[in-house]
């Protein structure tokens, strides 16, 4: 019997990978040959049977299997017959493959990497992970959208989650955060009811995925501490180009502690190396049509071309004289600290390097725990910090249903470790020898391990005291001040967009009067930001909501800004080409060559998926036929056409939406001369501005000068008449 060998000996033991991709073409499998006297049997089932080579099939008890096509049943139309094992146990094992979703970041994406220290921090903390310059870490890093379910699509309009798993040598810590640095709501206990808010309205379940609902922005609109997420999460930040192209952040204040006990107060920042990139709302809605999978699919093609997305680590660290001193209550997660007031120190890089080989195993079943901190780094009193630590761990075990989740290989510690918890569901690591307690006195081969009051974990030894009272610091009071200051410090054009996306939410809420609650809030956060949205509503301004704390008025930051911190290059970022049979060869690869120079990537549509006769007679392959190559999967387009192939795309739609989208959307076009009725059809022939550019045989240069812009926004005005 050949030896299988996704077989695994252990329960824990990693599974050999199978192969990620099929062959372009799938012959017959070599070795394989059809069983009996018929390719296929009375019932039309294909035998495929072993050969030299492959592993038998067999049970889950490792019986080899004869036949996978047909359960057994009394002749060949008559009932199934119980003792069928190998088909109950197919069906029973088939039956239990779902565990629950996550209730929240329930659609998410993983990939493994490692984080690399490039300054020590060894002055404020004895975290091993942060000792010495180019000290690796293994990581698993997973993102995610919060309210969608499993199956949801990944341009909802939503923060992400930038969940980061360390394999320390002192153990796993898990850095749980966000691409947004703040969050809804102060309080832990609040947190079921703005998850409720967002998720589908019980009676109908519906909408899935999207805060446009009368139930979220009724709890929104009664919550005035979320003002300044909703600032945040209204912007293009929550509709992300990439997960490569967004930052992370820790949200709450943590500590840092050194070996002699002192401690630090310290915020943690992902910034991406390729830097900030959203896409437009109308792009999102389109994208999430033509490829719900998008960042997804993002992240698989970079790593497996070989394109690592990296972020570095940057920390701002703070004393109790600065906690005392600044505006705002650190402890409170709806505010951040401007790094215009409070530097970011970079000091690692995080890189992603490795797809997980099996989605279920690695980021199906990752279980991440705020808790999970290591010696030299502990928790703030940030009431939404001390909420979670109780709430990850409760999570795992209904997820993953058995205290003995640490055991798979995903969640388990890559140091050694050693303990005296024991048994219980799926235990796979099990002790052995006689004693499971301690003190005991068996002696070190048996004892088992002991406390280490050096290198243990203490926790930071923080003088407390007061009444035991269920209260909100009056610290945590001002609601608006930094809404404000996010707004303010947002480029002309993100502000459209931001008072663009209250009006299309707010114009799906029912109720008027959530409306108006809503408007009397914004007006707390800038006069013309609620005027534009009420107009845009077409409501008269309602008086504005009574502050608790009168707000101040601070200074622009440019760290909110999205569009001041674009990346200036096309790095990381894709061309899509649009060509036909008949296309100048010249043009093509002037292009494919300029954009790989320049880092980023060319995709290739046709109107046939087999591709394109080029005028050189080559054939250039597609990777997309036309109709599923939308440009909204693009960061730019060209359009390199011949007269004939123009002449049989006119009529034809997508290729119409094609243009007149990357007009809409603001992106660079190239084309050349034979595209002038498809830009006539697109309705922009007349309209072309600089970021319309000719192309003429190798004469890309001009064209490829201007991506790294990535979009030309001063264009938006003339084709979008919102806000
Ligand atoms: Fe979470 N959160 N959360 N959260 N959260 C979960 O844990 C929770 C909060 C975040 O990729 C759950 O394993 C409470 C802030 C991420 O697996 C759950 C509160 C931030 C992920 C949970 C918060 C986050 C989760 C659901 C308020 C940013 C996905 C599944 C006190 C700093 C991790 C799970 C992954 C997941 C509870 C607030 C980030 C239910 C009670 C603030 C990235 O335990």
């Amino acid at each position: 019997m050949a030896k299988d060998k996704r077989k695994r000996s252990r329960p824990d033991a990693p599974v050999s990978p199978g192969p990620t991709e099929p062959p372009a073409t799938a012959p017959m499998p070599e070795g394989v040959v059809i069983a009996g006297k018929l390719p296929l049997d009375a019932g039309g089932a294909t035998h495929q049977t072993v050969a030299a080579g492959y592993p038998t099939l067999t049970t889950q008890q490792g019986v080899p299997i004869a036949d996978d096509q047909n359960h057994l049943k009394v002749g060949p139309r008559g009932p199934m017959l119980m003792q069928d094992f190998h088909f109950r146990e197919k069906i029973f094992h088939f039956d239990h493959e779902r565990i629950p979703e996550r209730v929240v970041h329930a659609r998410g994406y993983g990939a493994h990497g490692f984080f690399e220290t490039t300054a020590s921090l060894s002055k404020v903390t004895r975290a091993d992970l942060f000792q010495r310059v180019g000290q690796r870490t293994p990581v698993f890093v997973r993102f995610s959208t919060v309210a969608g379910s499993k199956g949801s699509f990944d341009l909802a309009r939503d923060v992400r989650g930038f969940a980061v798993k360390f394999y320390t040598e002192e153990g796993n810590w898990d850095l749980v955060g966000n691409n947004i640095p703040v969050f809804f709501i102060q309080d832990a206990i609040k947190f079921p009811d703005i998850i409720h808010s967002v998720k589908p309205e019980p009676d109908r379940a519906f909408p899935q995925a999207q805060s446009a609902h009368d139930n979220f922005w009724d709890f929104i609109s009664l919550t005035p501490e979320s003002m300044h997420m909703i600032m945040w999460i209204m912007s293009d930040r929550a509709i992300p180009r990439s997960y490569r192209f967004m930052e992370g952040f820790g949200v709450h204040t943590f500590r840092f502690v050194d070996a002699r006990g002192k401690s630090t107060f310290v915020k943690f920042h992902w910034k991406p190396k390729l830097g900030l990139q959203s896409v437009c709302w109308n792009e999102a809605v389109k994208i999430n049509g033509a490829d719900p999978d998008f960042h997804r699919r993002d992240l698989w093609n970079a790593i497996n071309a070989g394109a690592f997305p990296e972020w570095e680590l940057g920390v701002q660290l703070f004393d109790d004289a600065f906690a005392e001193r600044f505006d705002f209550d650190v402890l409170d997660p709806t505010k951040l600290i401007p790094e215009e007031i409070l530097p970011v120190r970079i000091v690692g890089r995080l890189v992603l390097n490795r797809m997980p080989d099996n989605f279920f195993a690695d980021t199906e079943q990752v279980a991440f725990c705020t808790q999970n901190v290591v010696p030299g780094i502990d928790f703030s009193d940030d009431p939404l910090l001390q909420g979670r630590n109780f709430s990850y761990l409760d999570t795992q075990l209904k997820r993953l249903g058995s205290p003995n989740f640490t055991h798979l290989p995903i969640n388990a510690p890559r140091c050694p470790f050693a303990h005296f918890q024991q048994d219980g569901h799926m235990a796979t690591m099990n002790p052995k020898g006689r004693a499971n307690y301690e003190p005991n006195s068996w002696g070190p081969e048996v004892g088992g391990p002991r406390e280490d009051p050096q290198r243990g974990y203490r926790h930071f030894a923080q003088e407390t005291a007061g009444p035991k009272i269920a209260a909100r610091s009056d610290t945590f009071g001002d609601h608006y001040s930094q809404a404000r200051q996010f707004y303010i410090s947002q480029e002309p054009i993100e502000q459209k967009h931001l008072g663009d996306a209250l009006v299309f939410e707010l114009s799906k809420v029912e109720r008027p009067d959530i409306r108006e609650r809503m408007v009397s809030h914004l007006r707390n956060i800038d006069p013309g930001l609620a005027g534009n949205v009420a107009t845009g509503l077409g409501i008269r301004l309602p008086p504005a909501m009574k502050a608790l704390r009168k707000p101040i008025e601070l200074p622009t930051s440019d760290a909110l800004s999205i569009v001041r911190r674009g990346p200036g290059r096309f790095e990381g970022r894709k061309l899509g080409v649009l060509v036909t049979d008949g296309a100048s060869a010249a043009t093509v690869n002037a292009l494919q060559s300029a954009v790989l120079e320049a880092g980023g990537m060319v995709e290739i549509i046709a109107p046939k998926i087999s591709g394109a006769m080029l005028d050189d007679d080559t054939l250039l392959p597609a990777q997309q036929k036309i109709d599923g190559g939308p440009s909204v999967l693009y960061d730019a387009v060209a359009i390199v056409v011949s007269e004939e192939g123009a002449s049989l795309l006119q009529k034809d739609a997508p290729t119409k939406d094609f243009i007149s989208d990357a007009f809409a959307h603001c992106k660079f076009i190239g084309y050349v001369a034979a595209a002038q009725p498809l830009l006539e059809r697109a309705g922009i022939a007349d309209s072309l501005d600089e970021g319309c550019i000719a192309l003429a045989d190798e004469d890309v240069g001009s064209f490829i000068a201007r991506l790294g812009e990535l979009r030309l926004w001063s264009r938006e005005p003339g084709v979008d008449a919102d806000a």
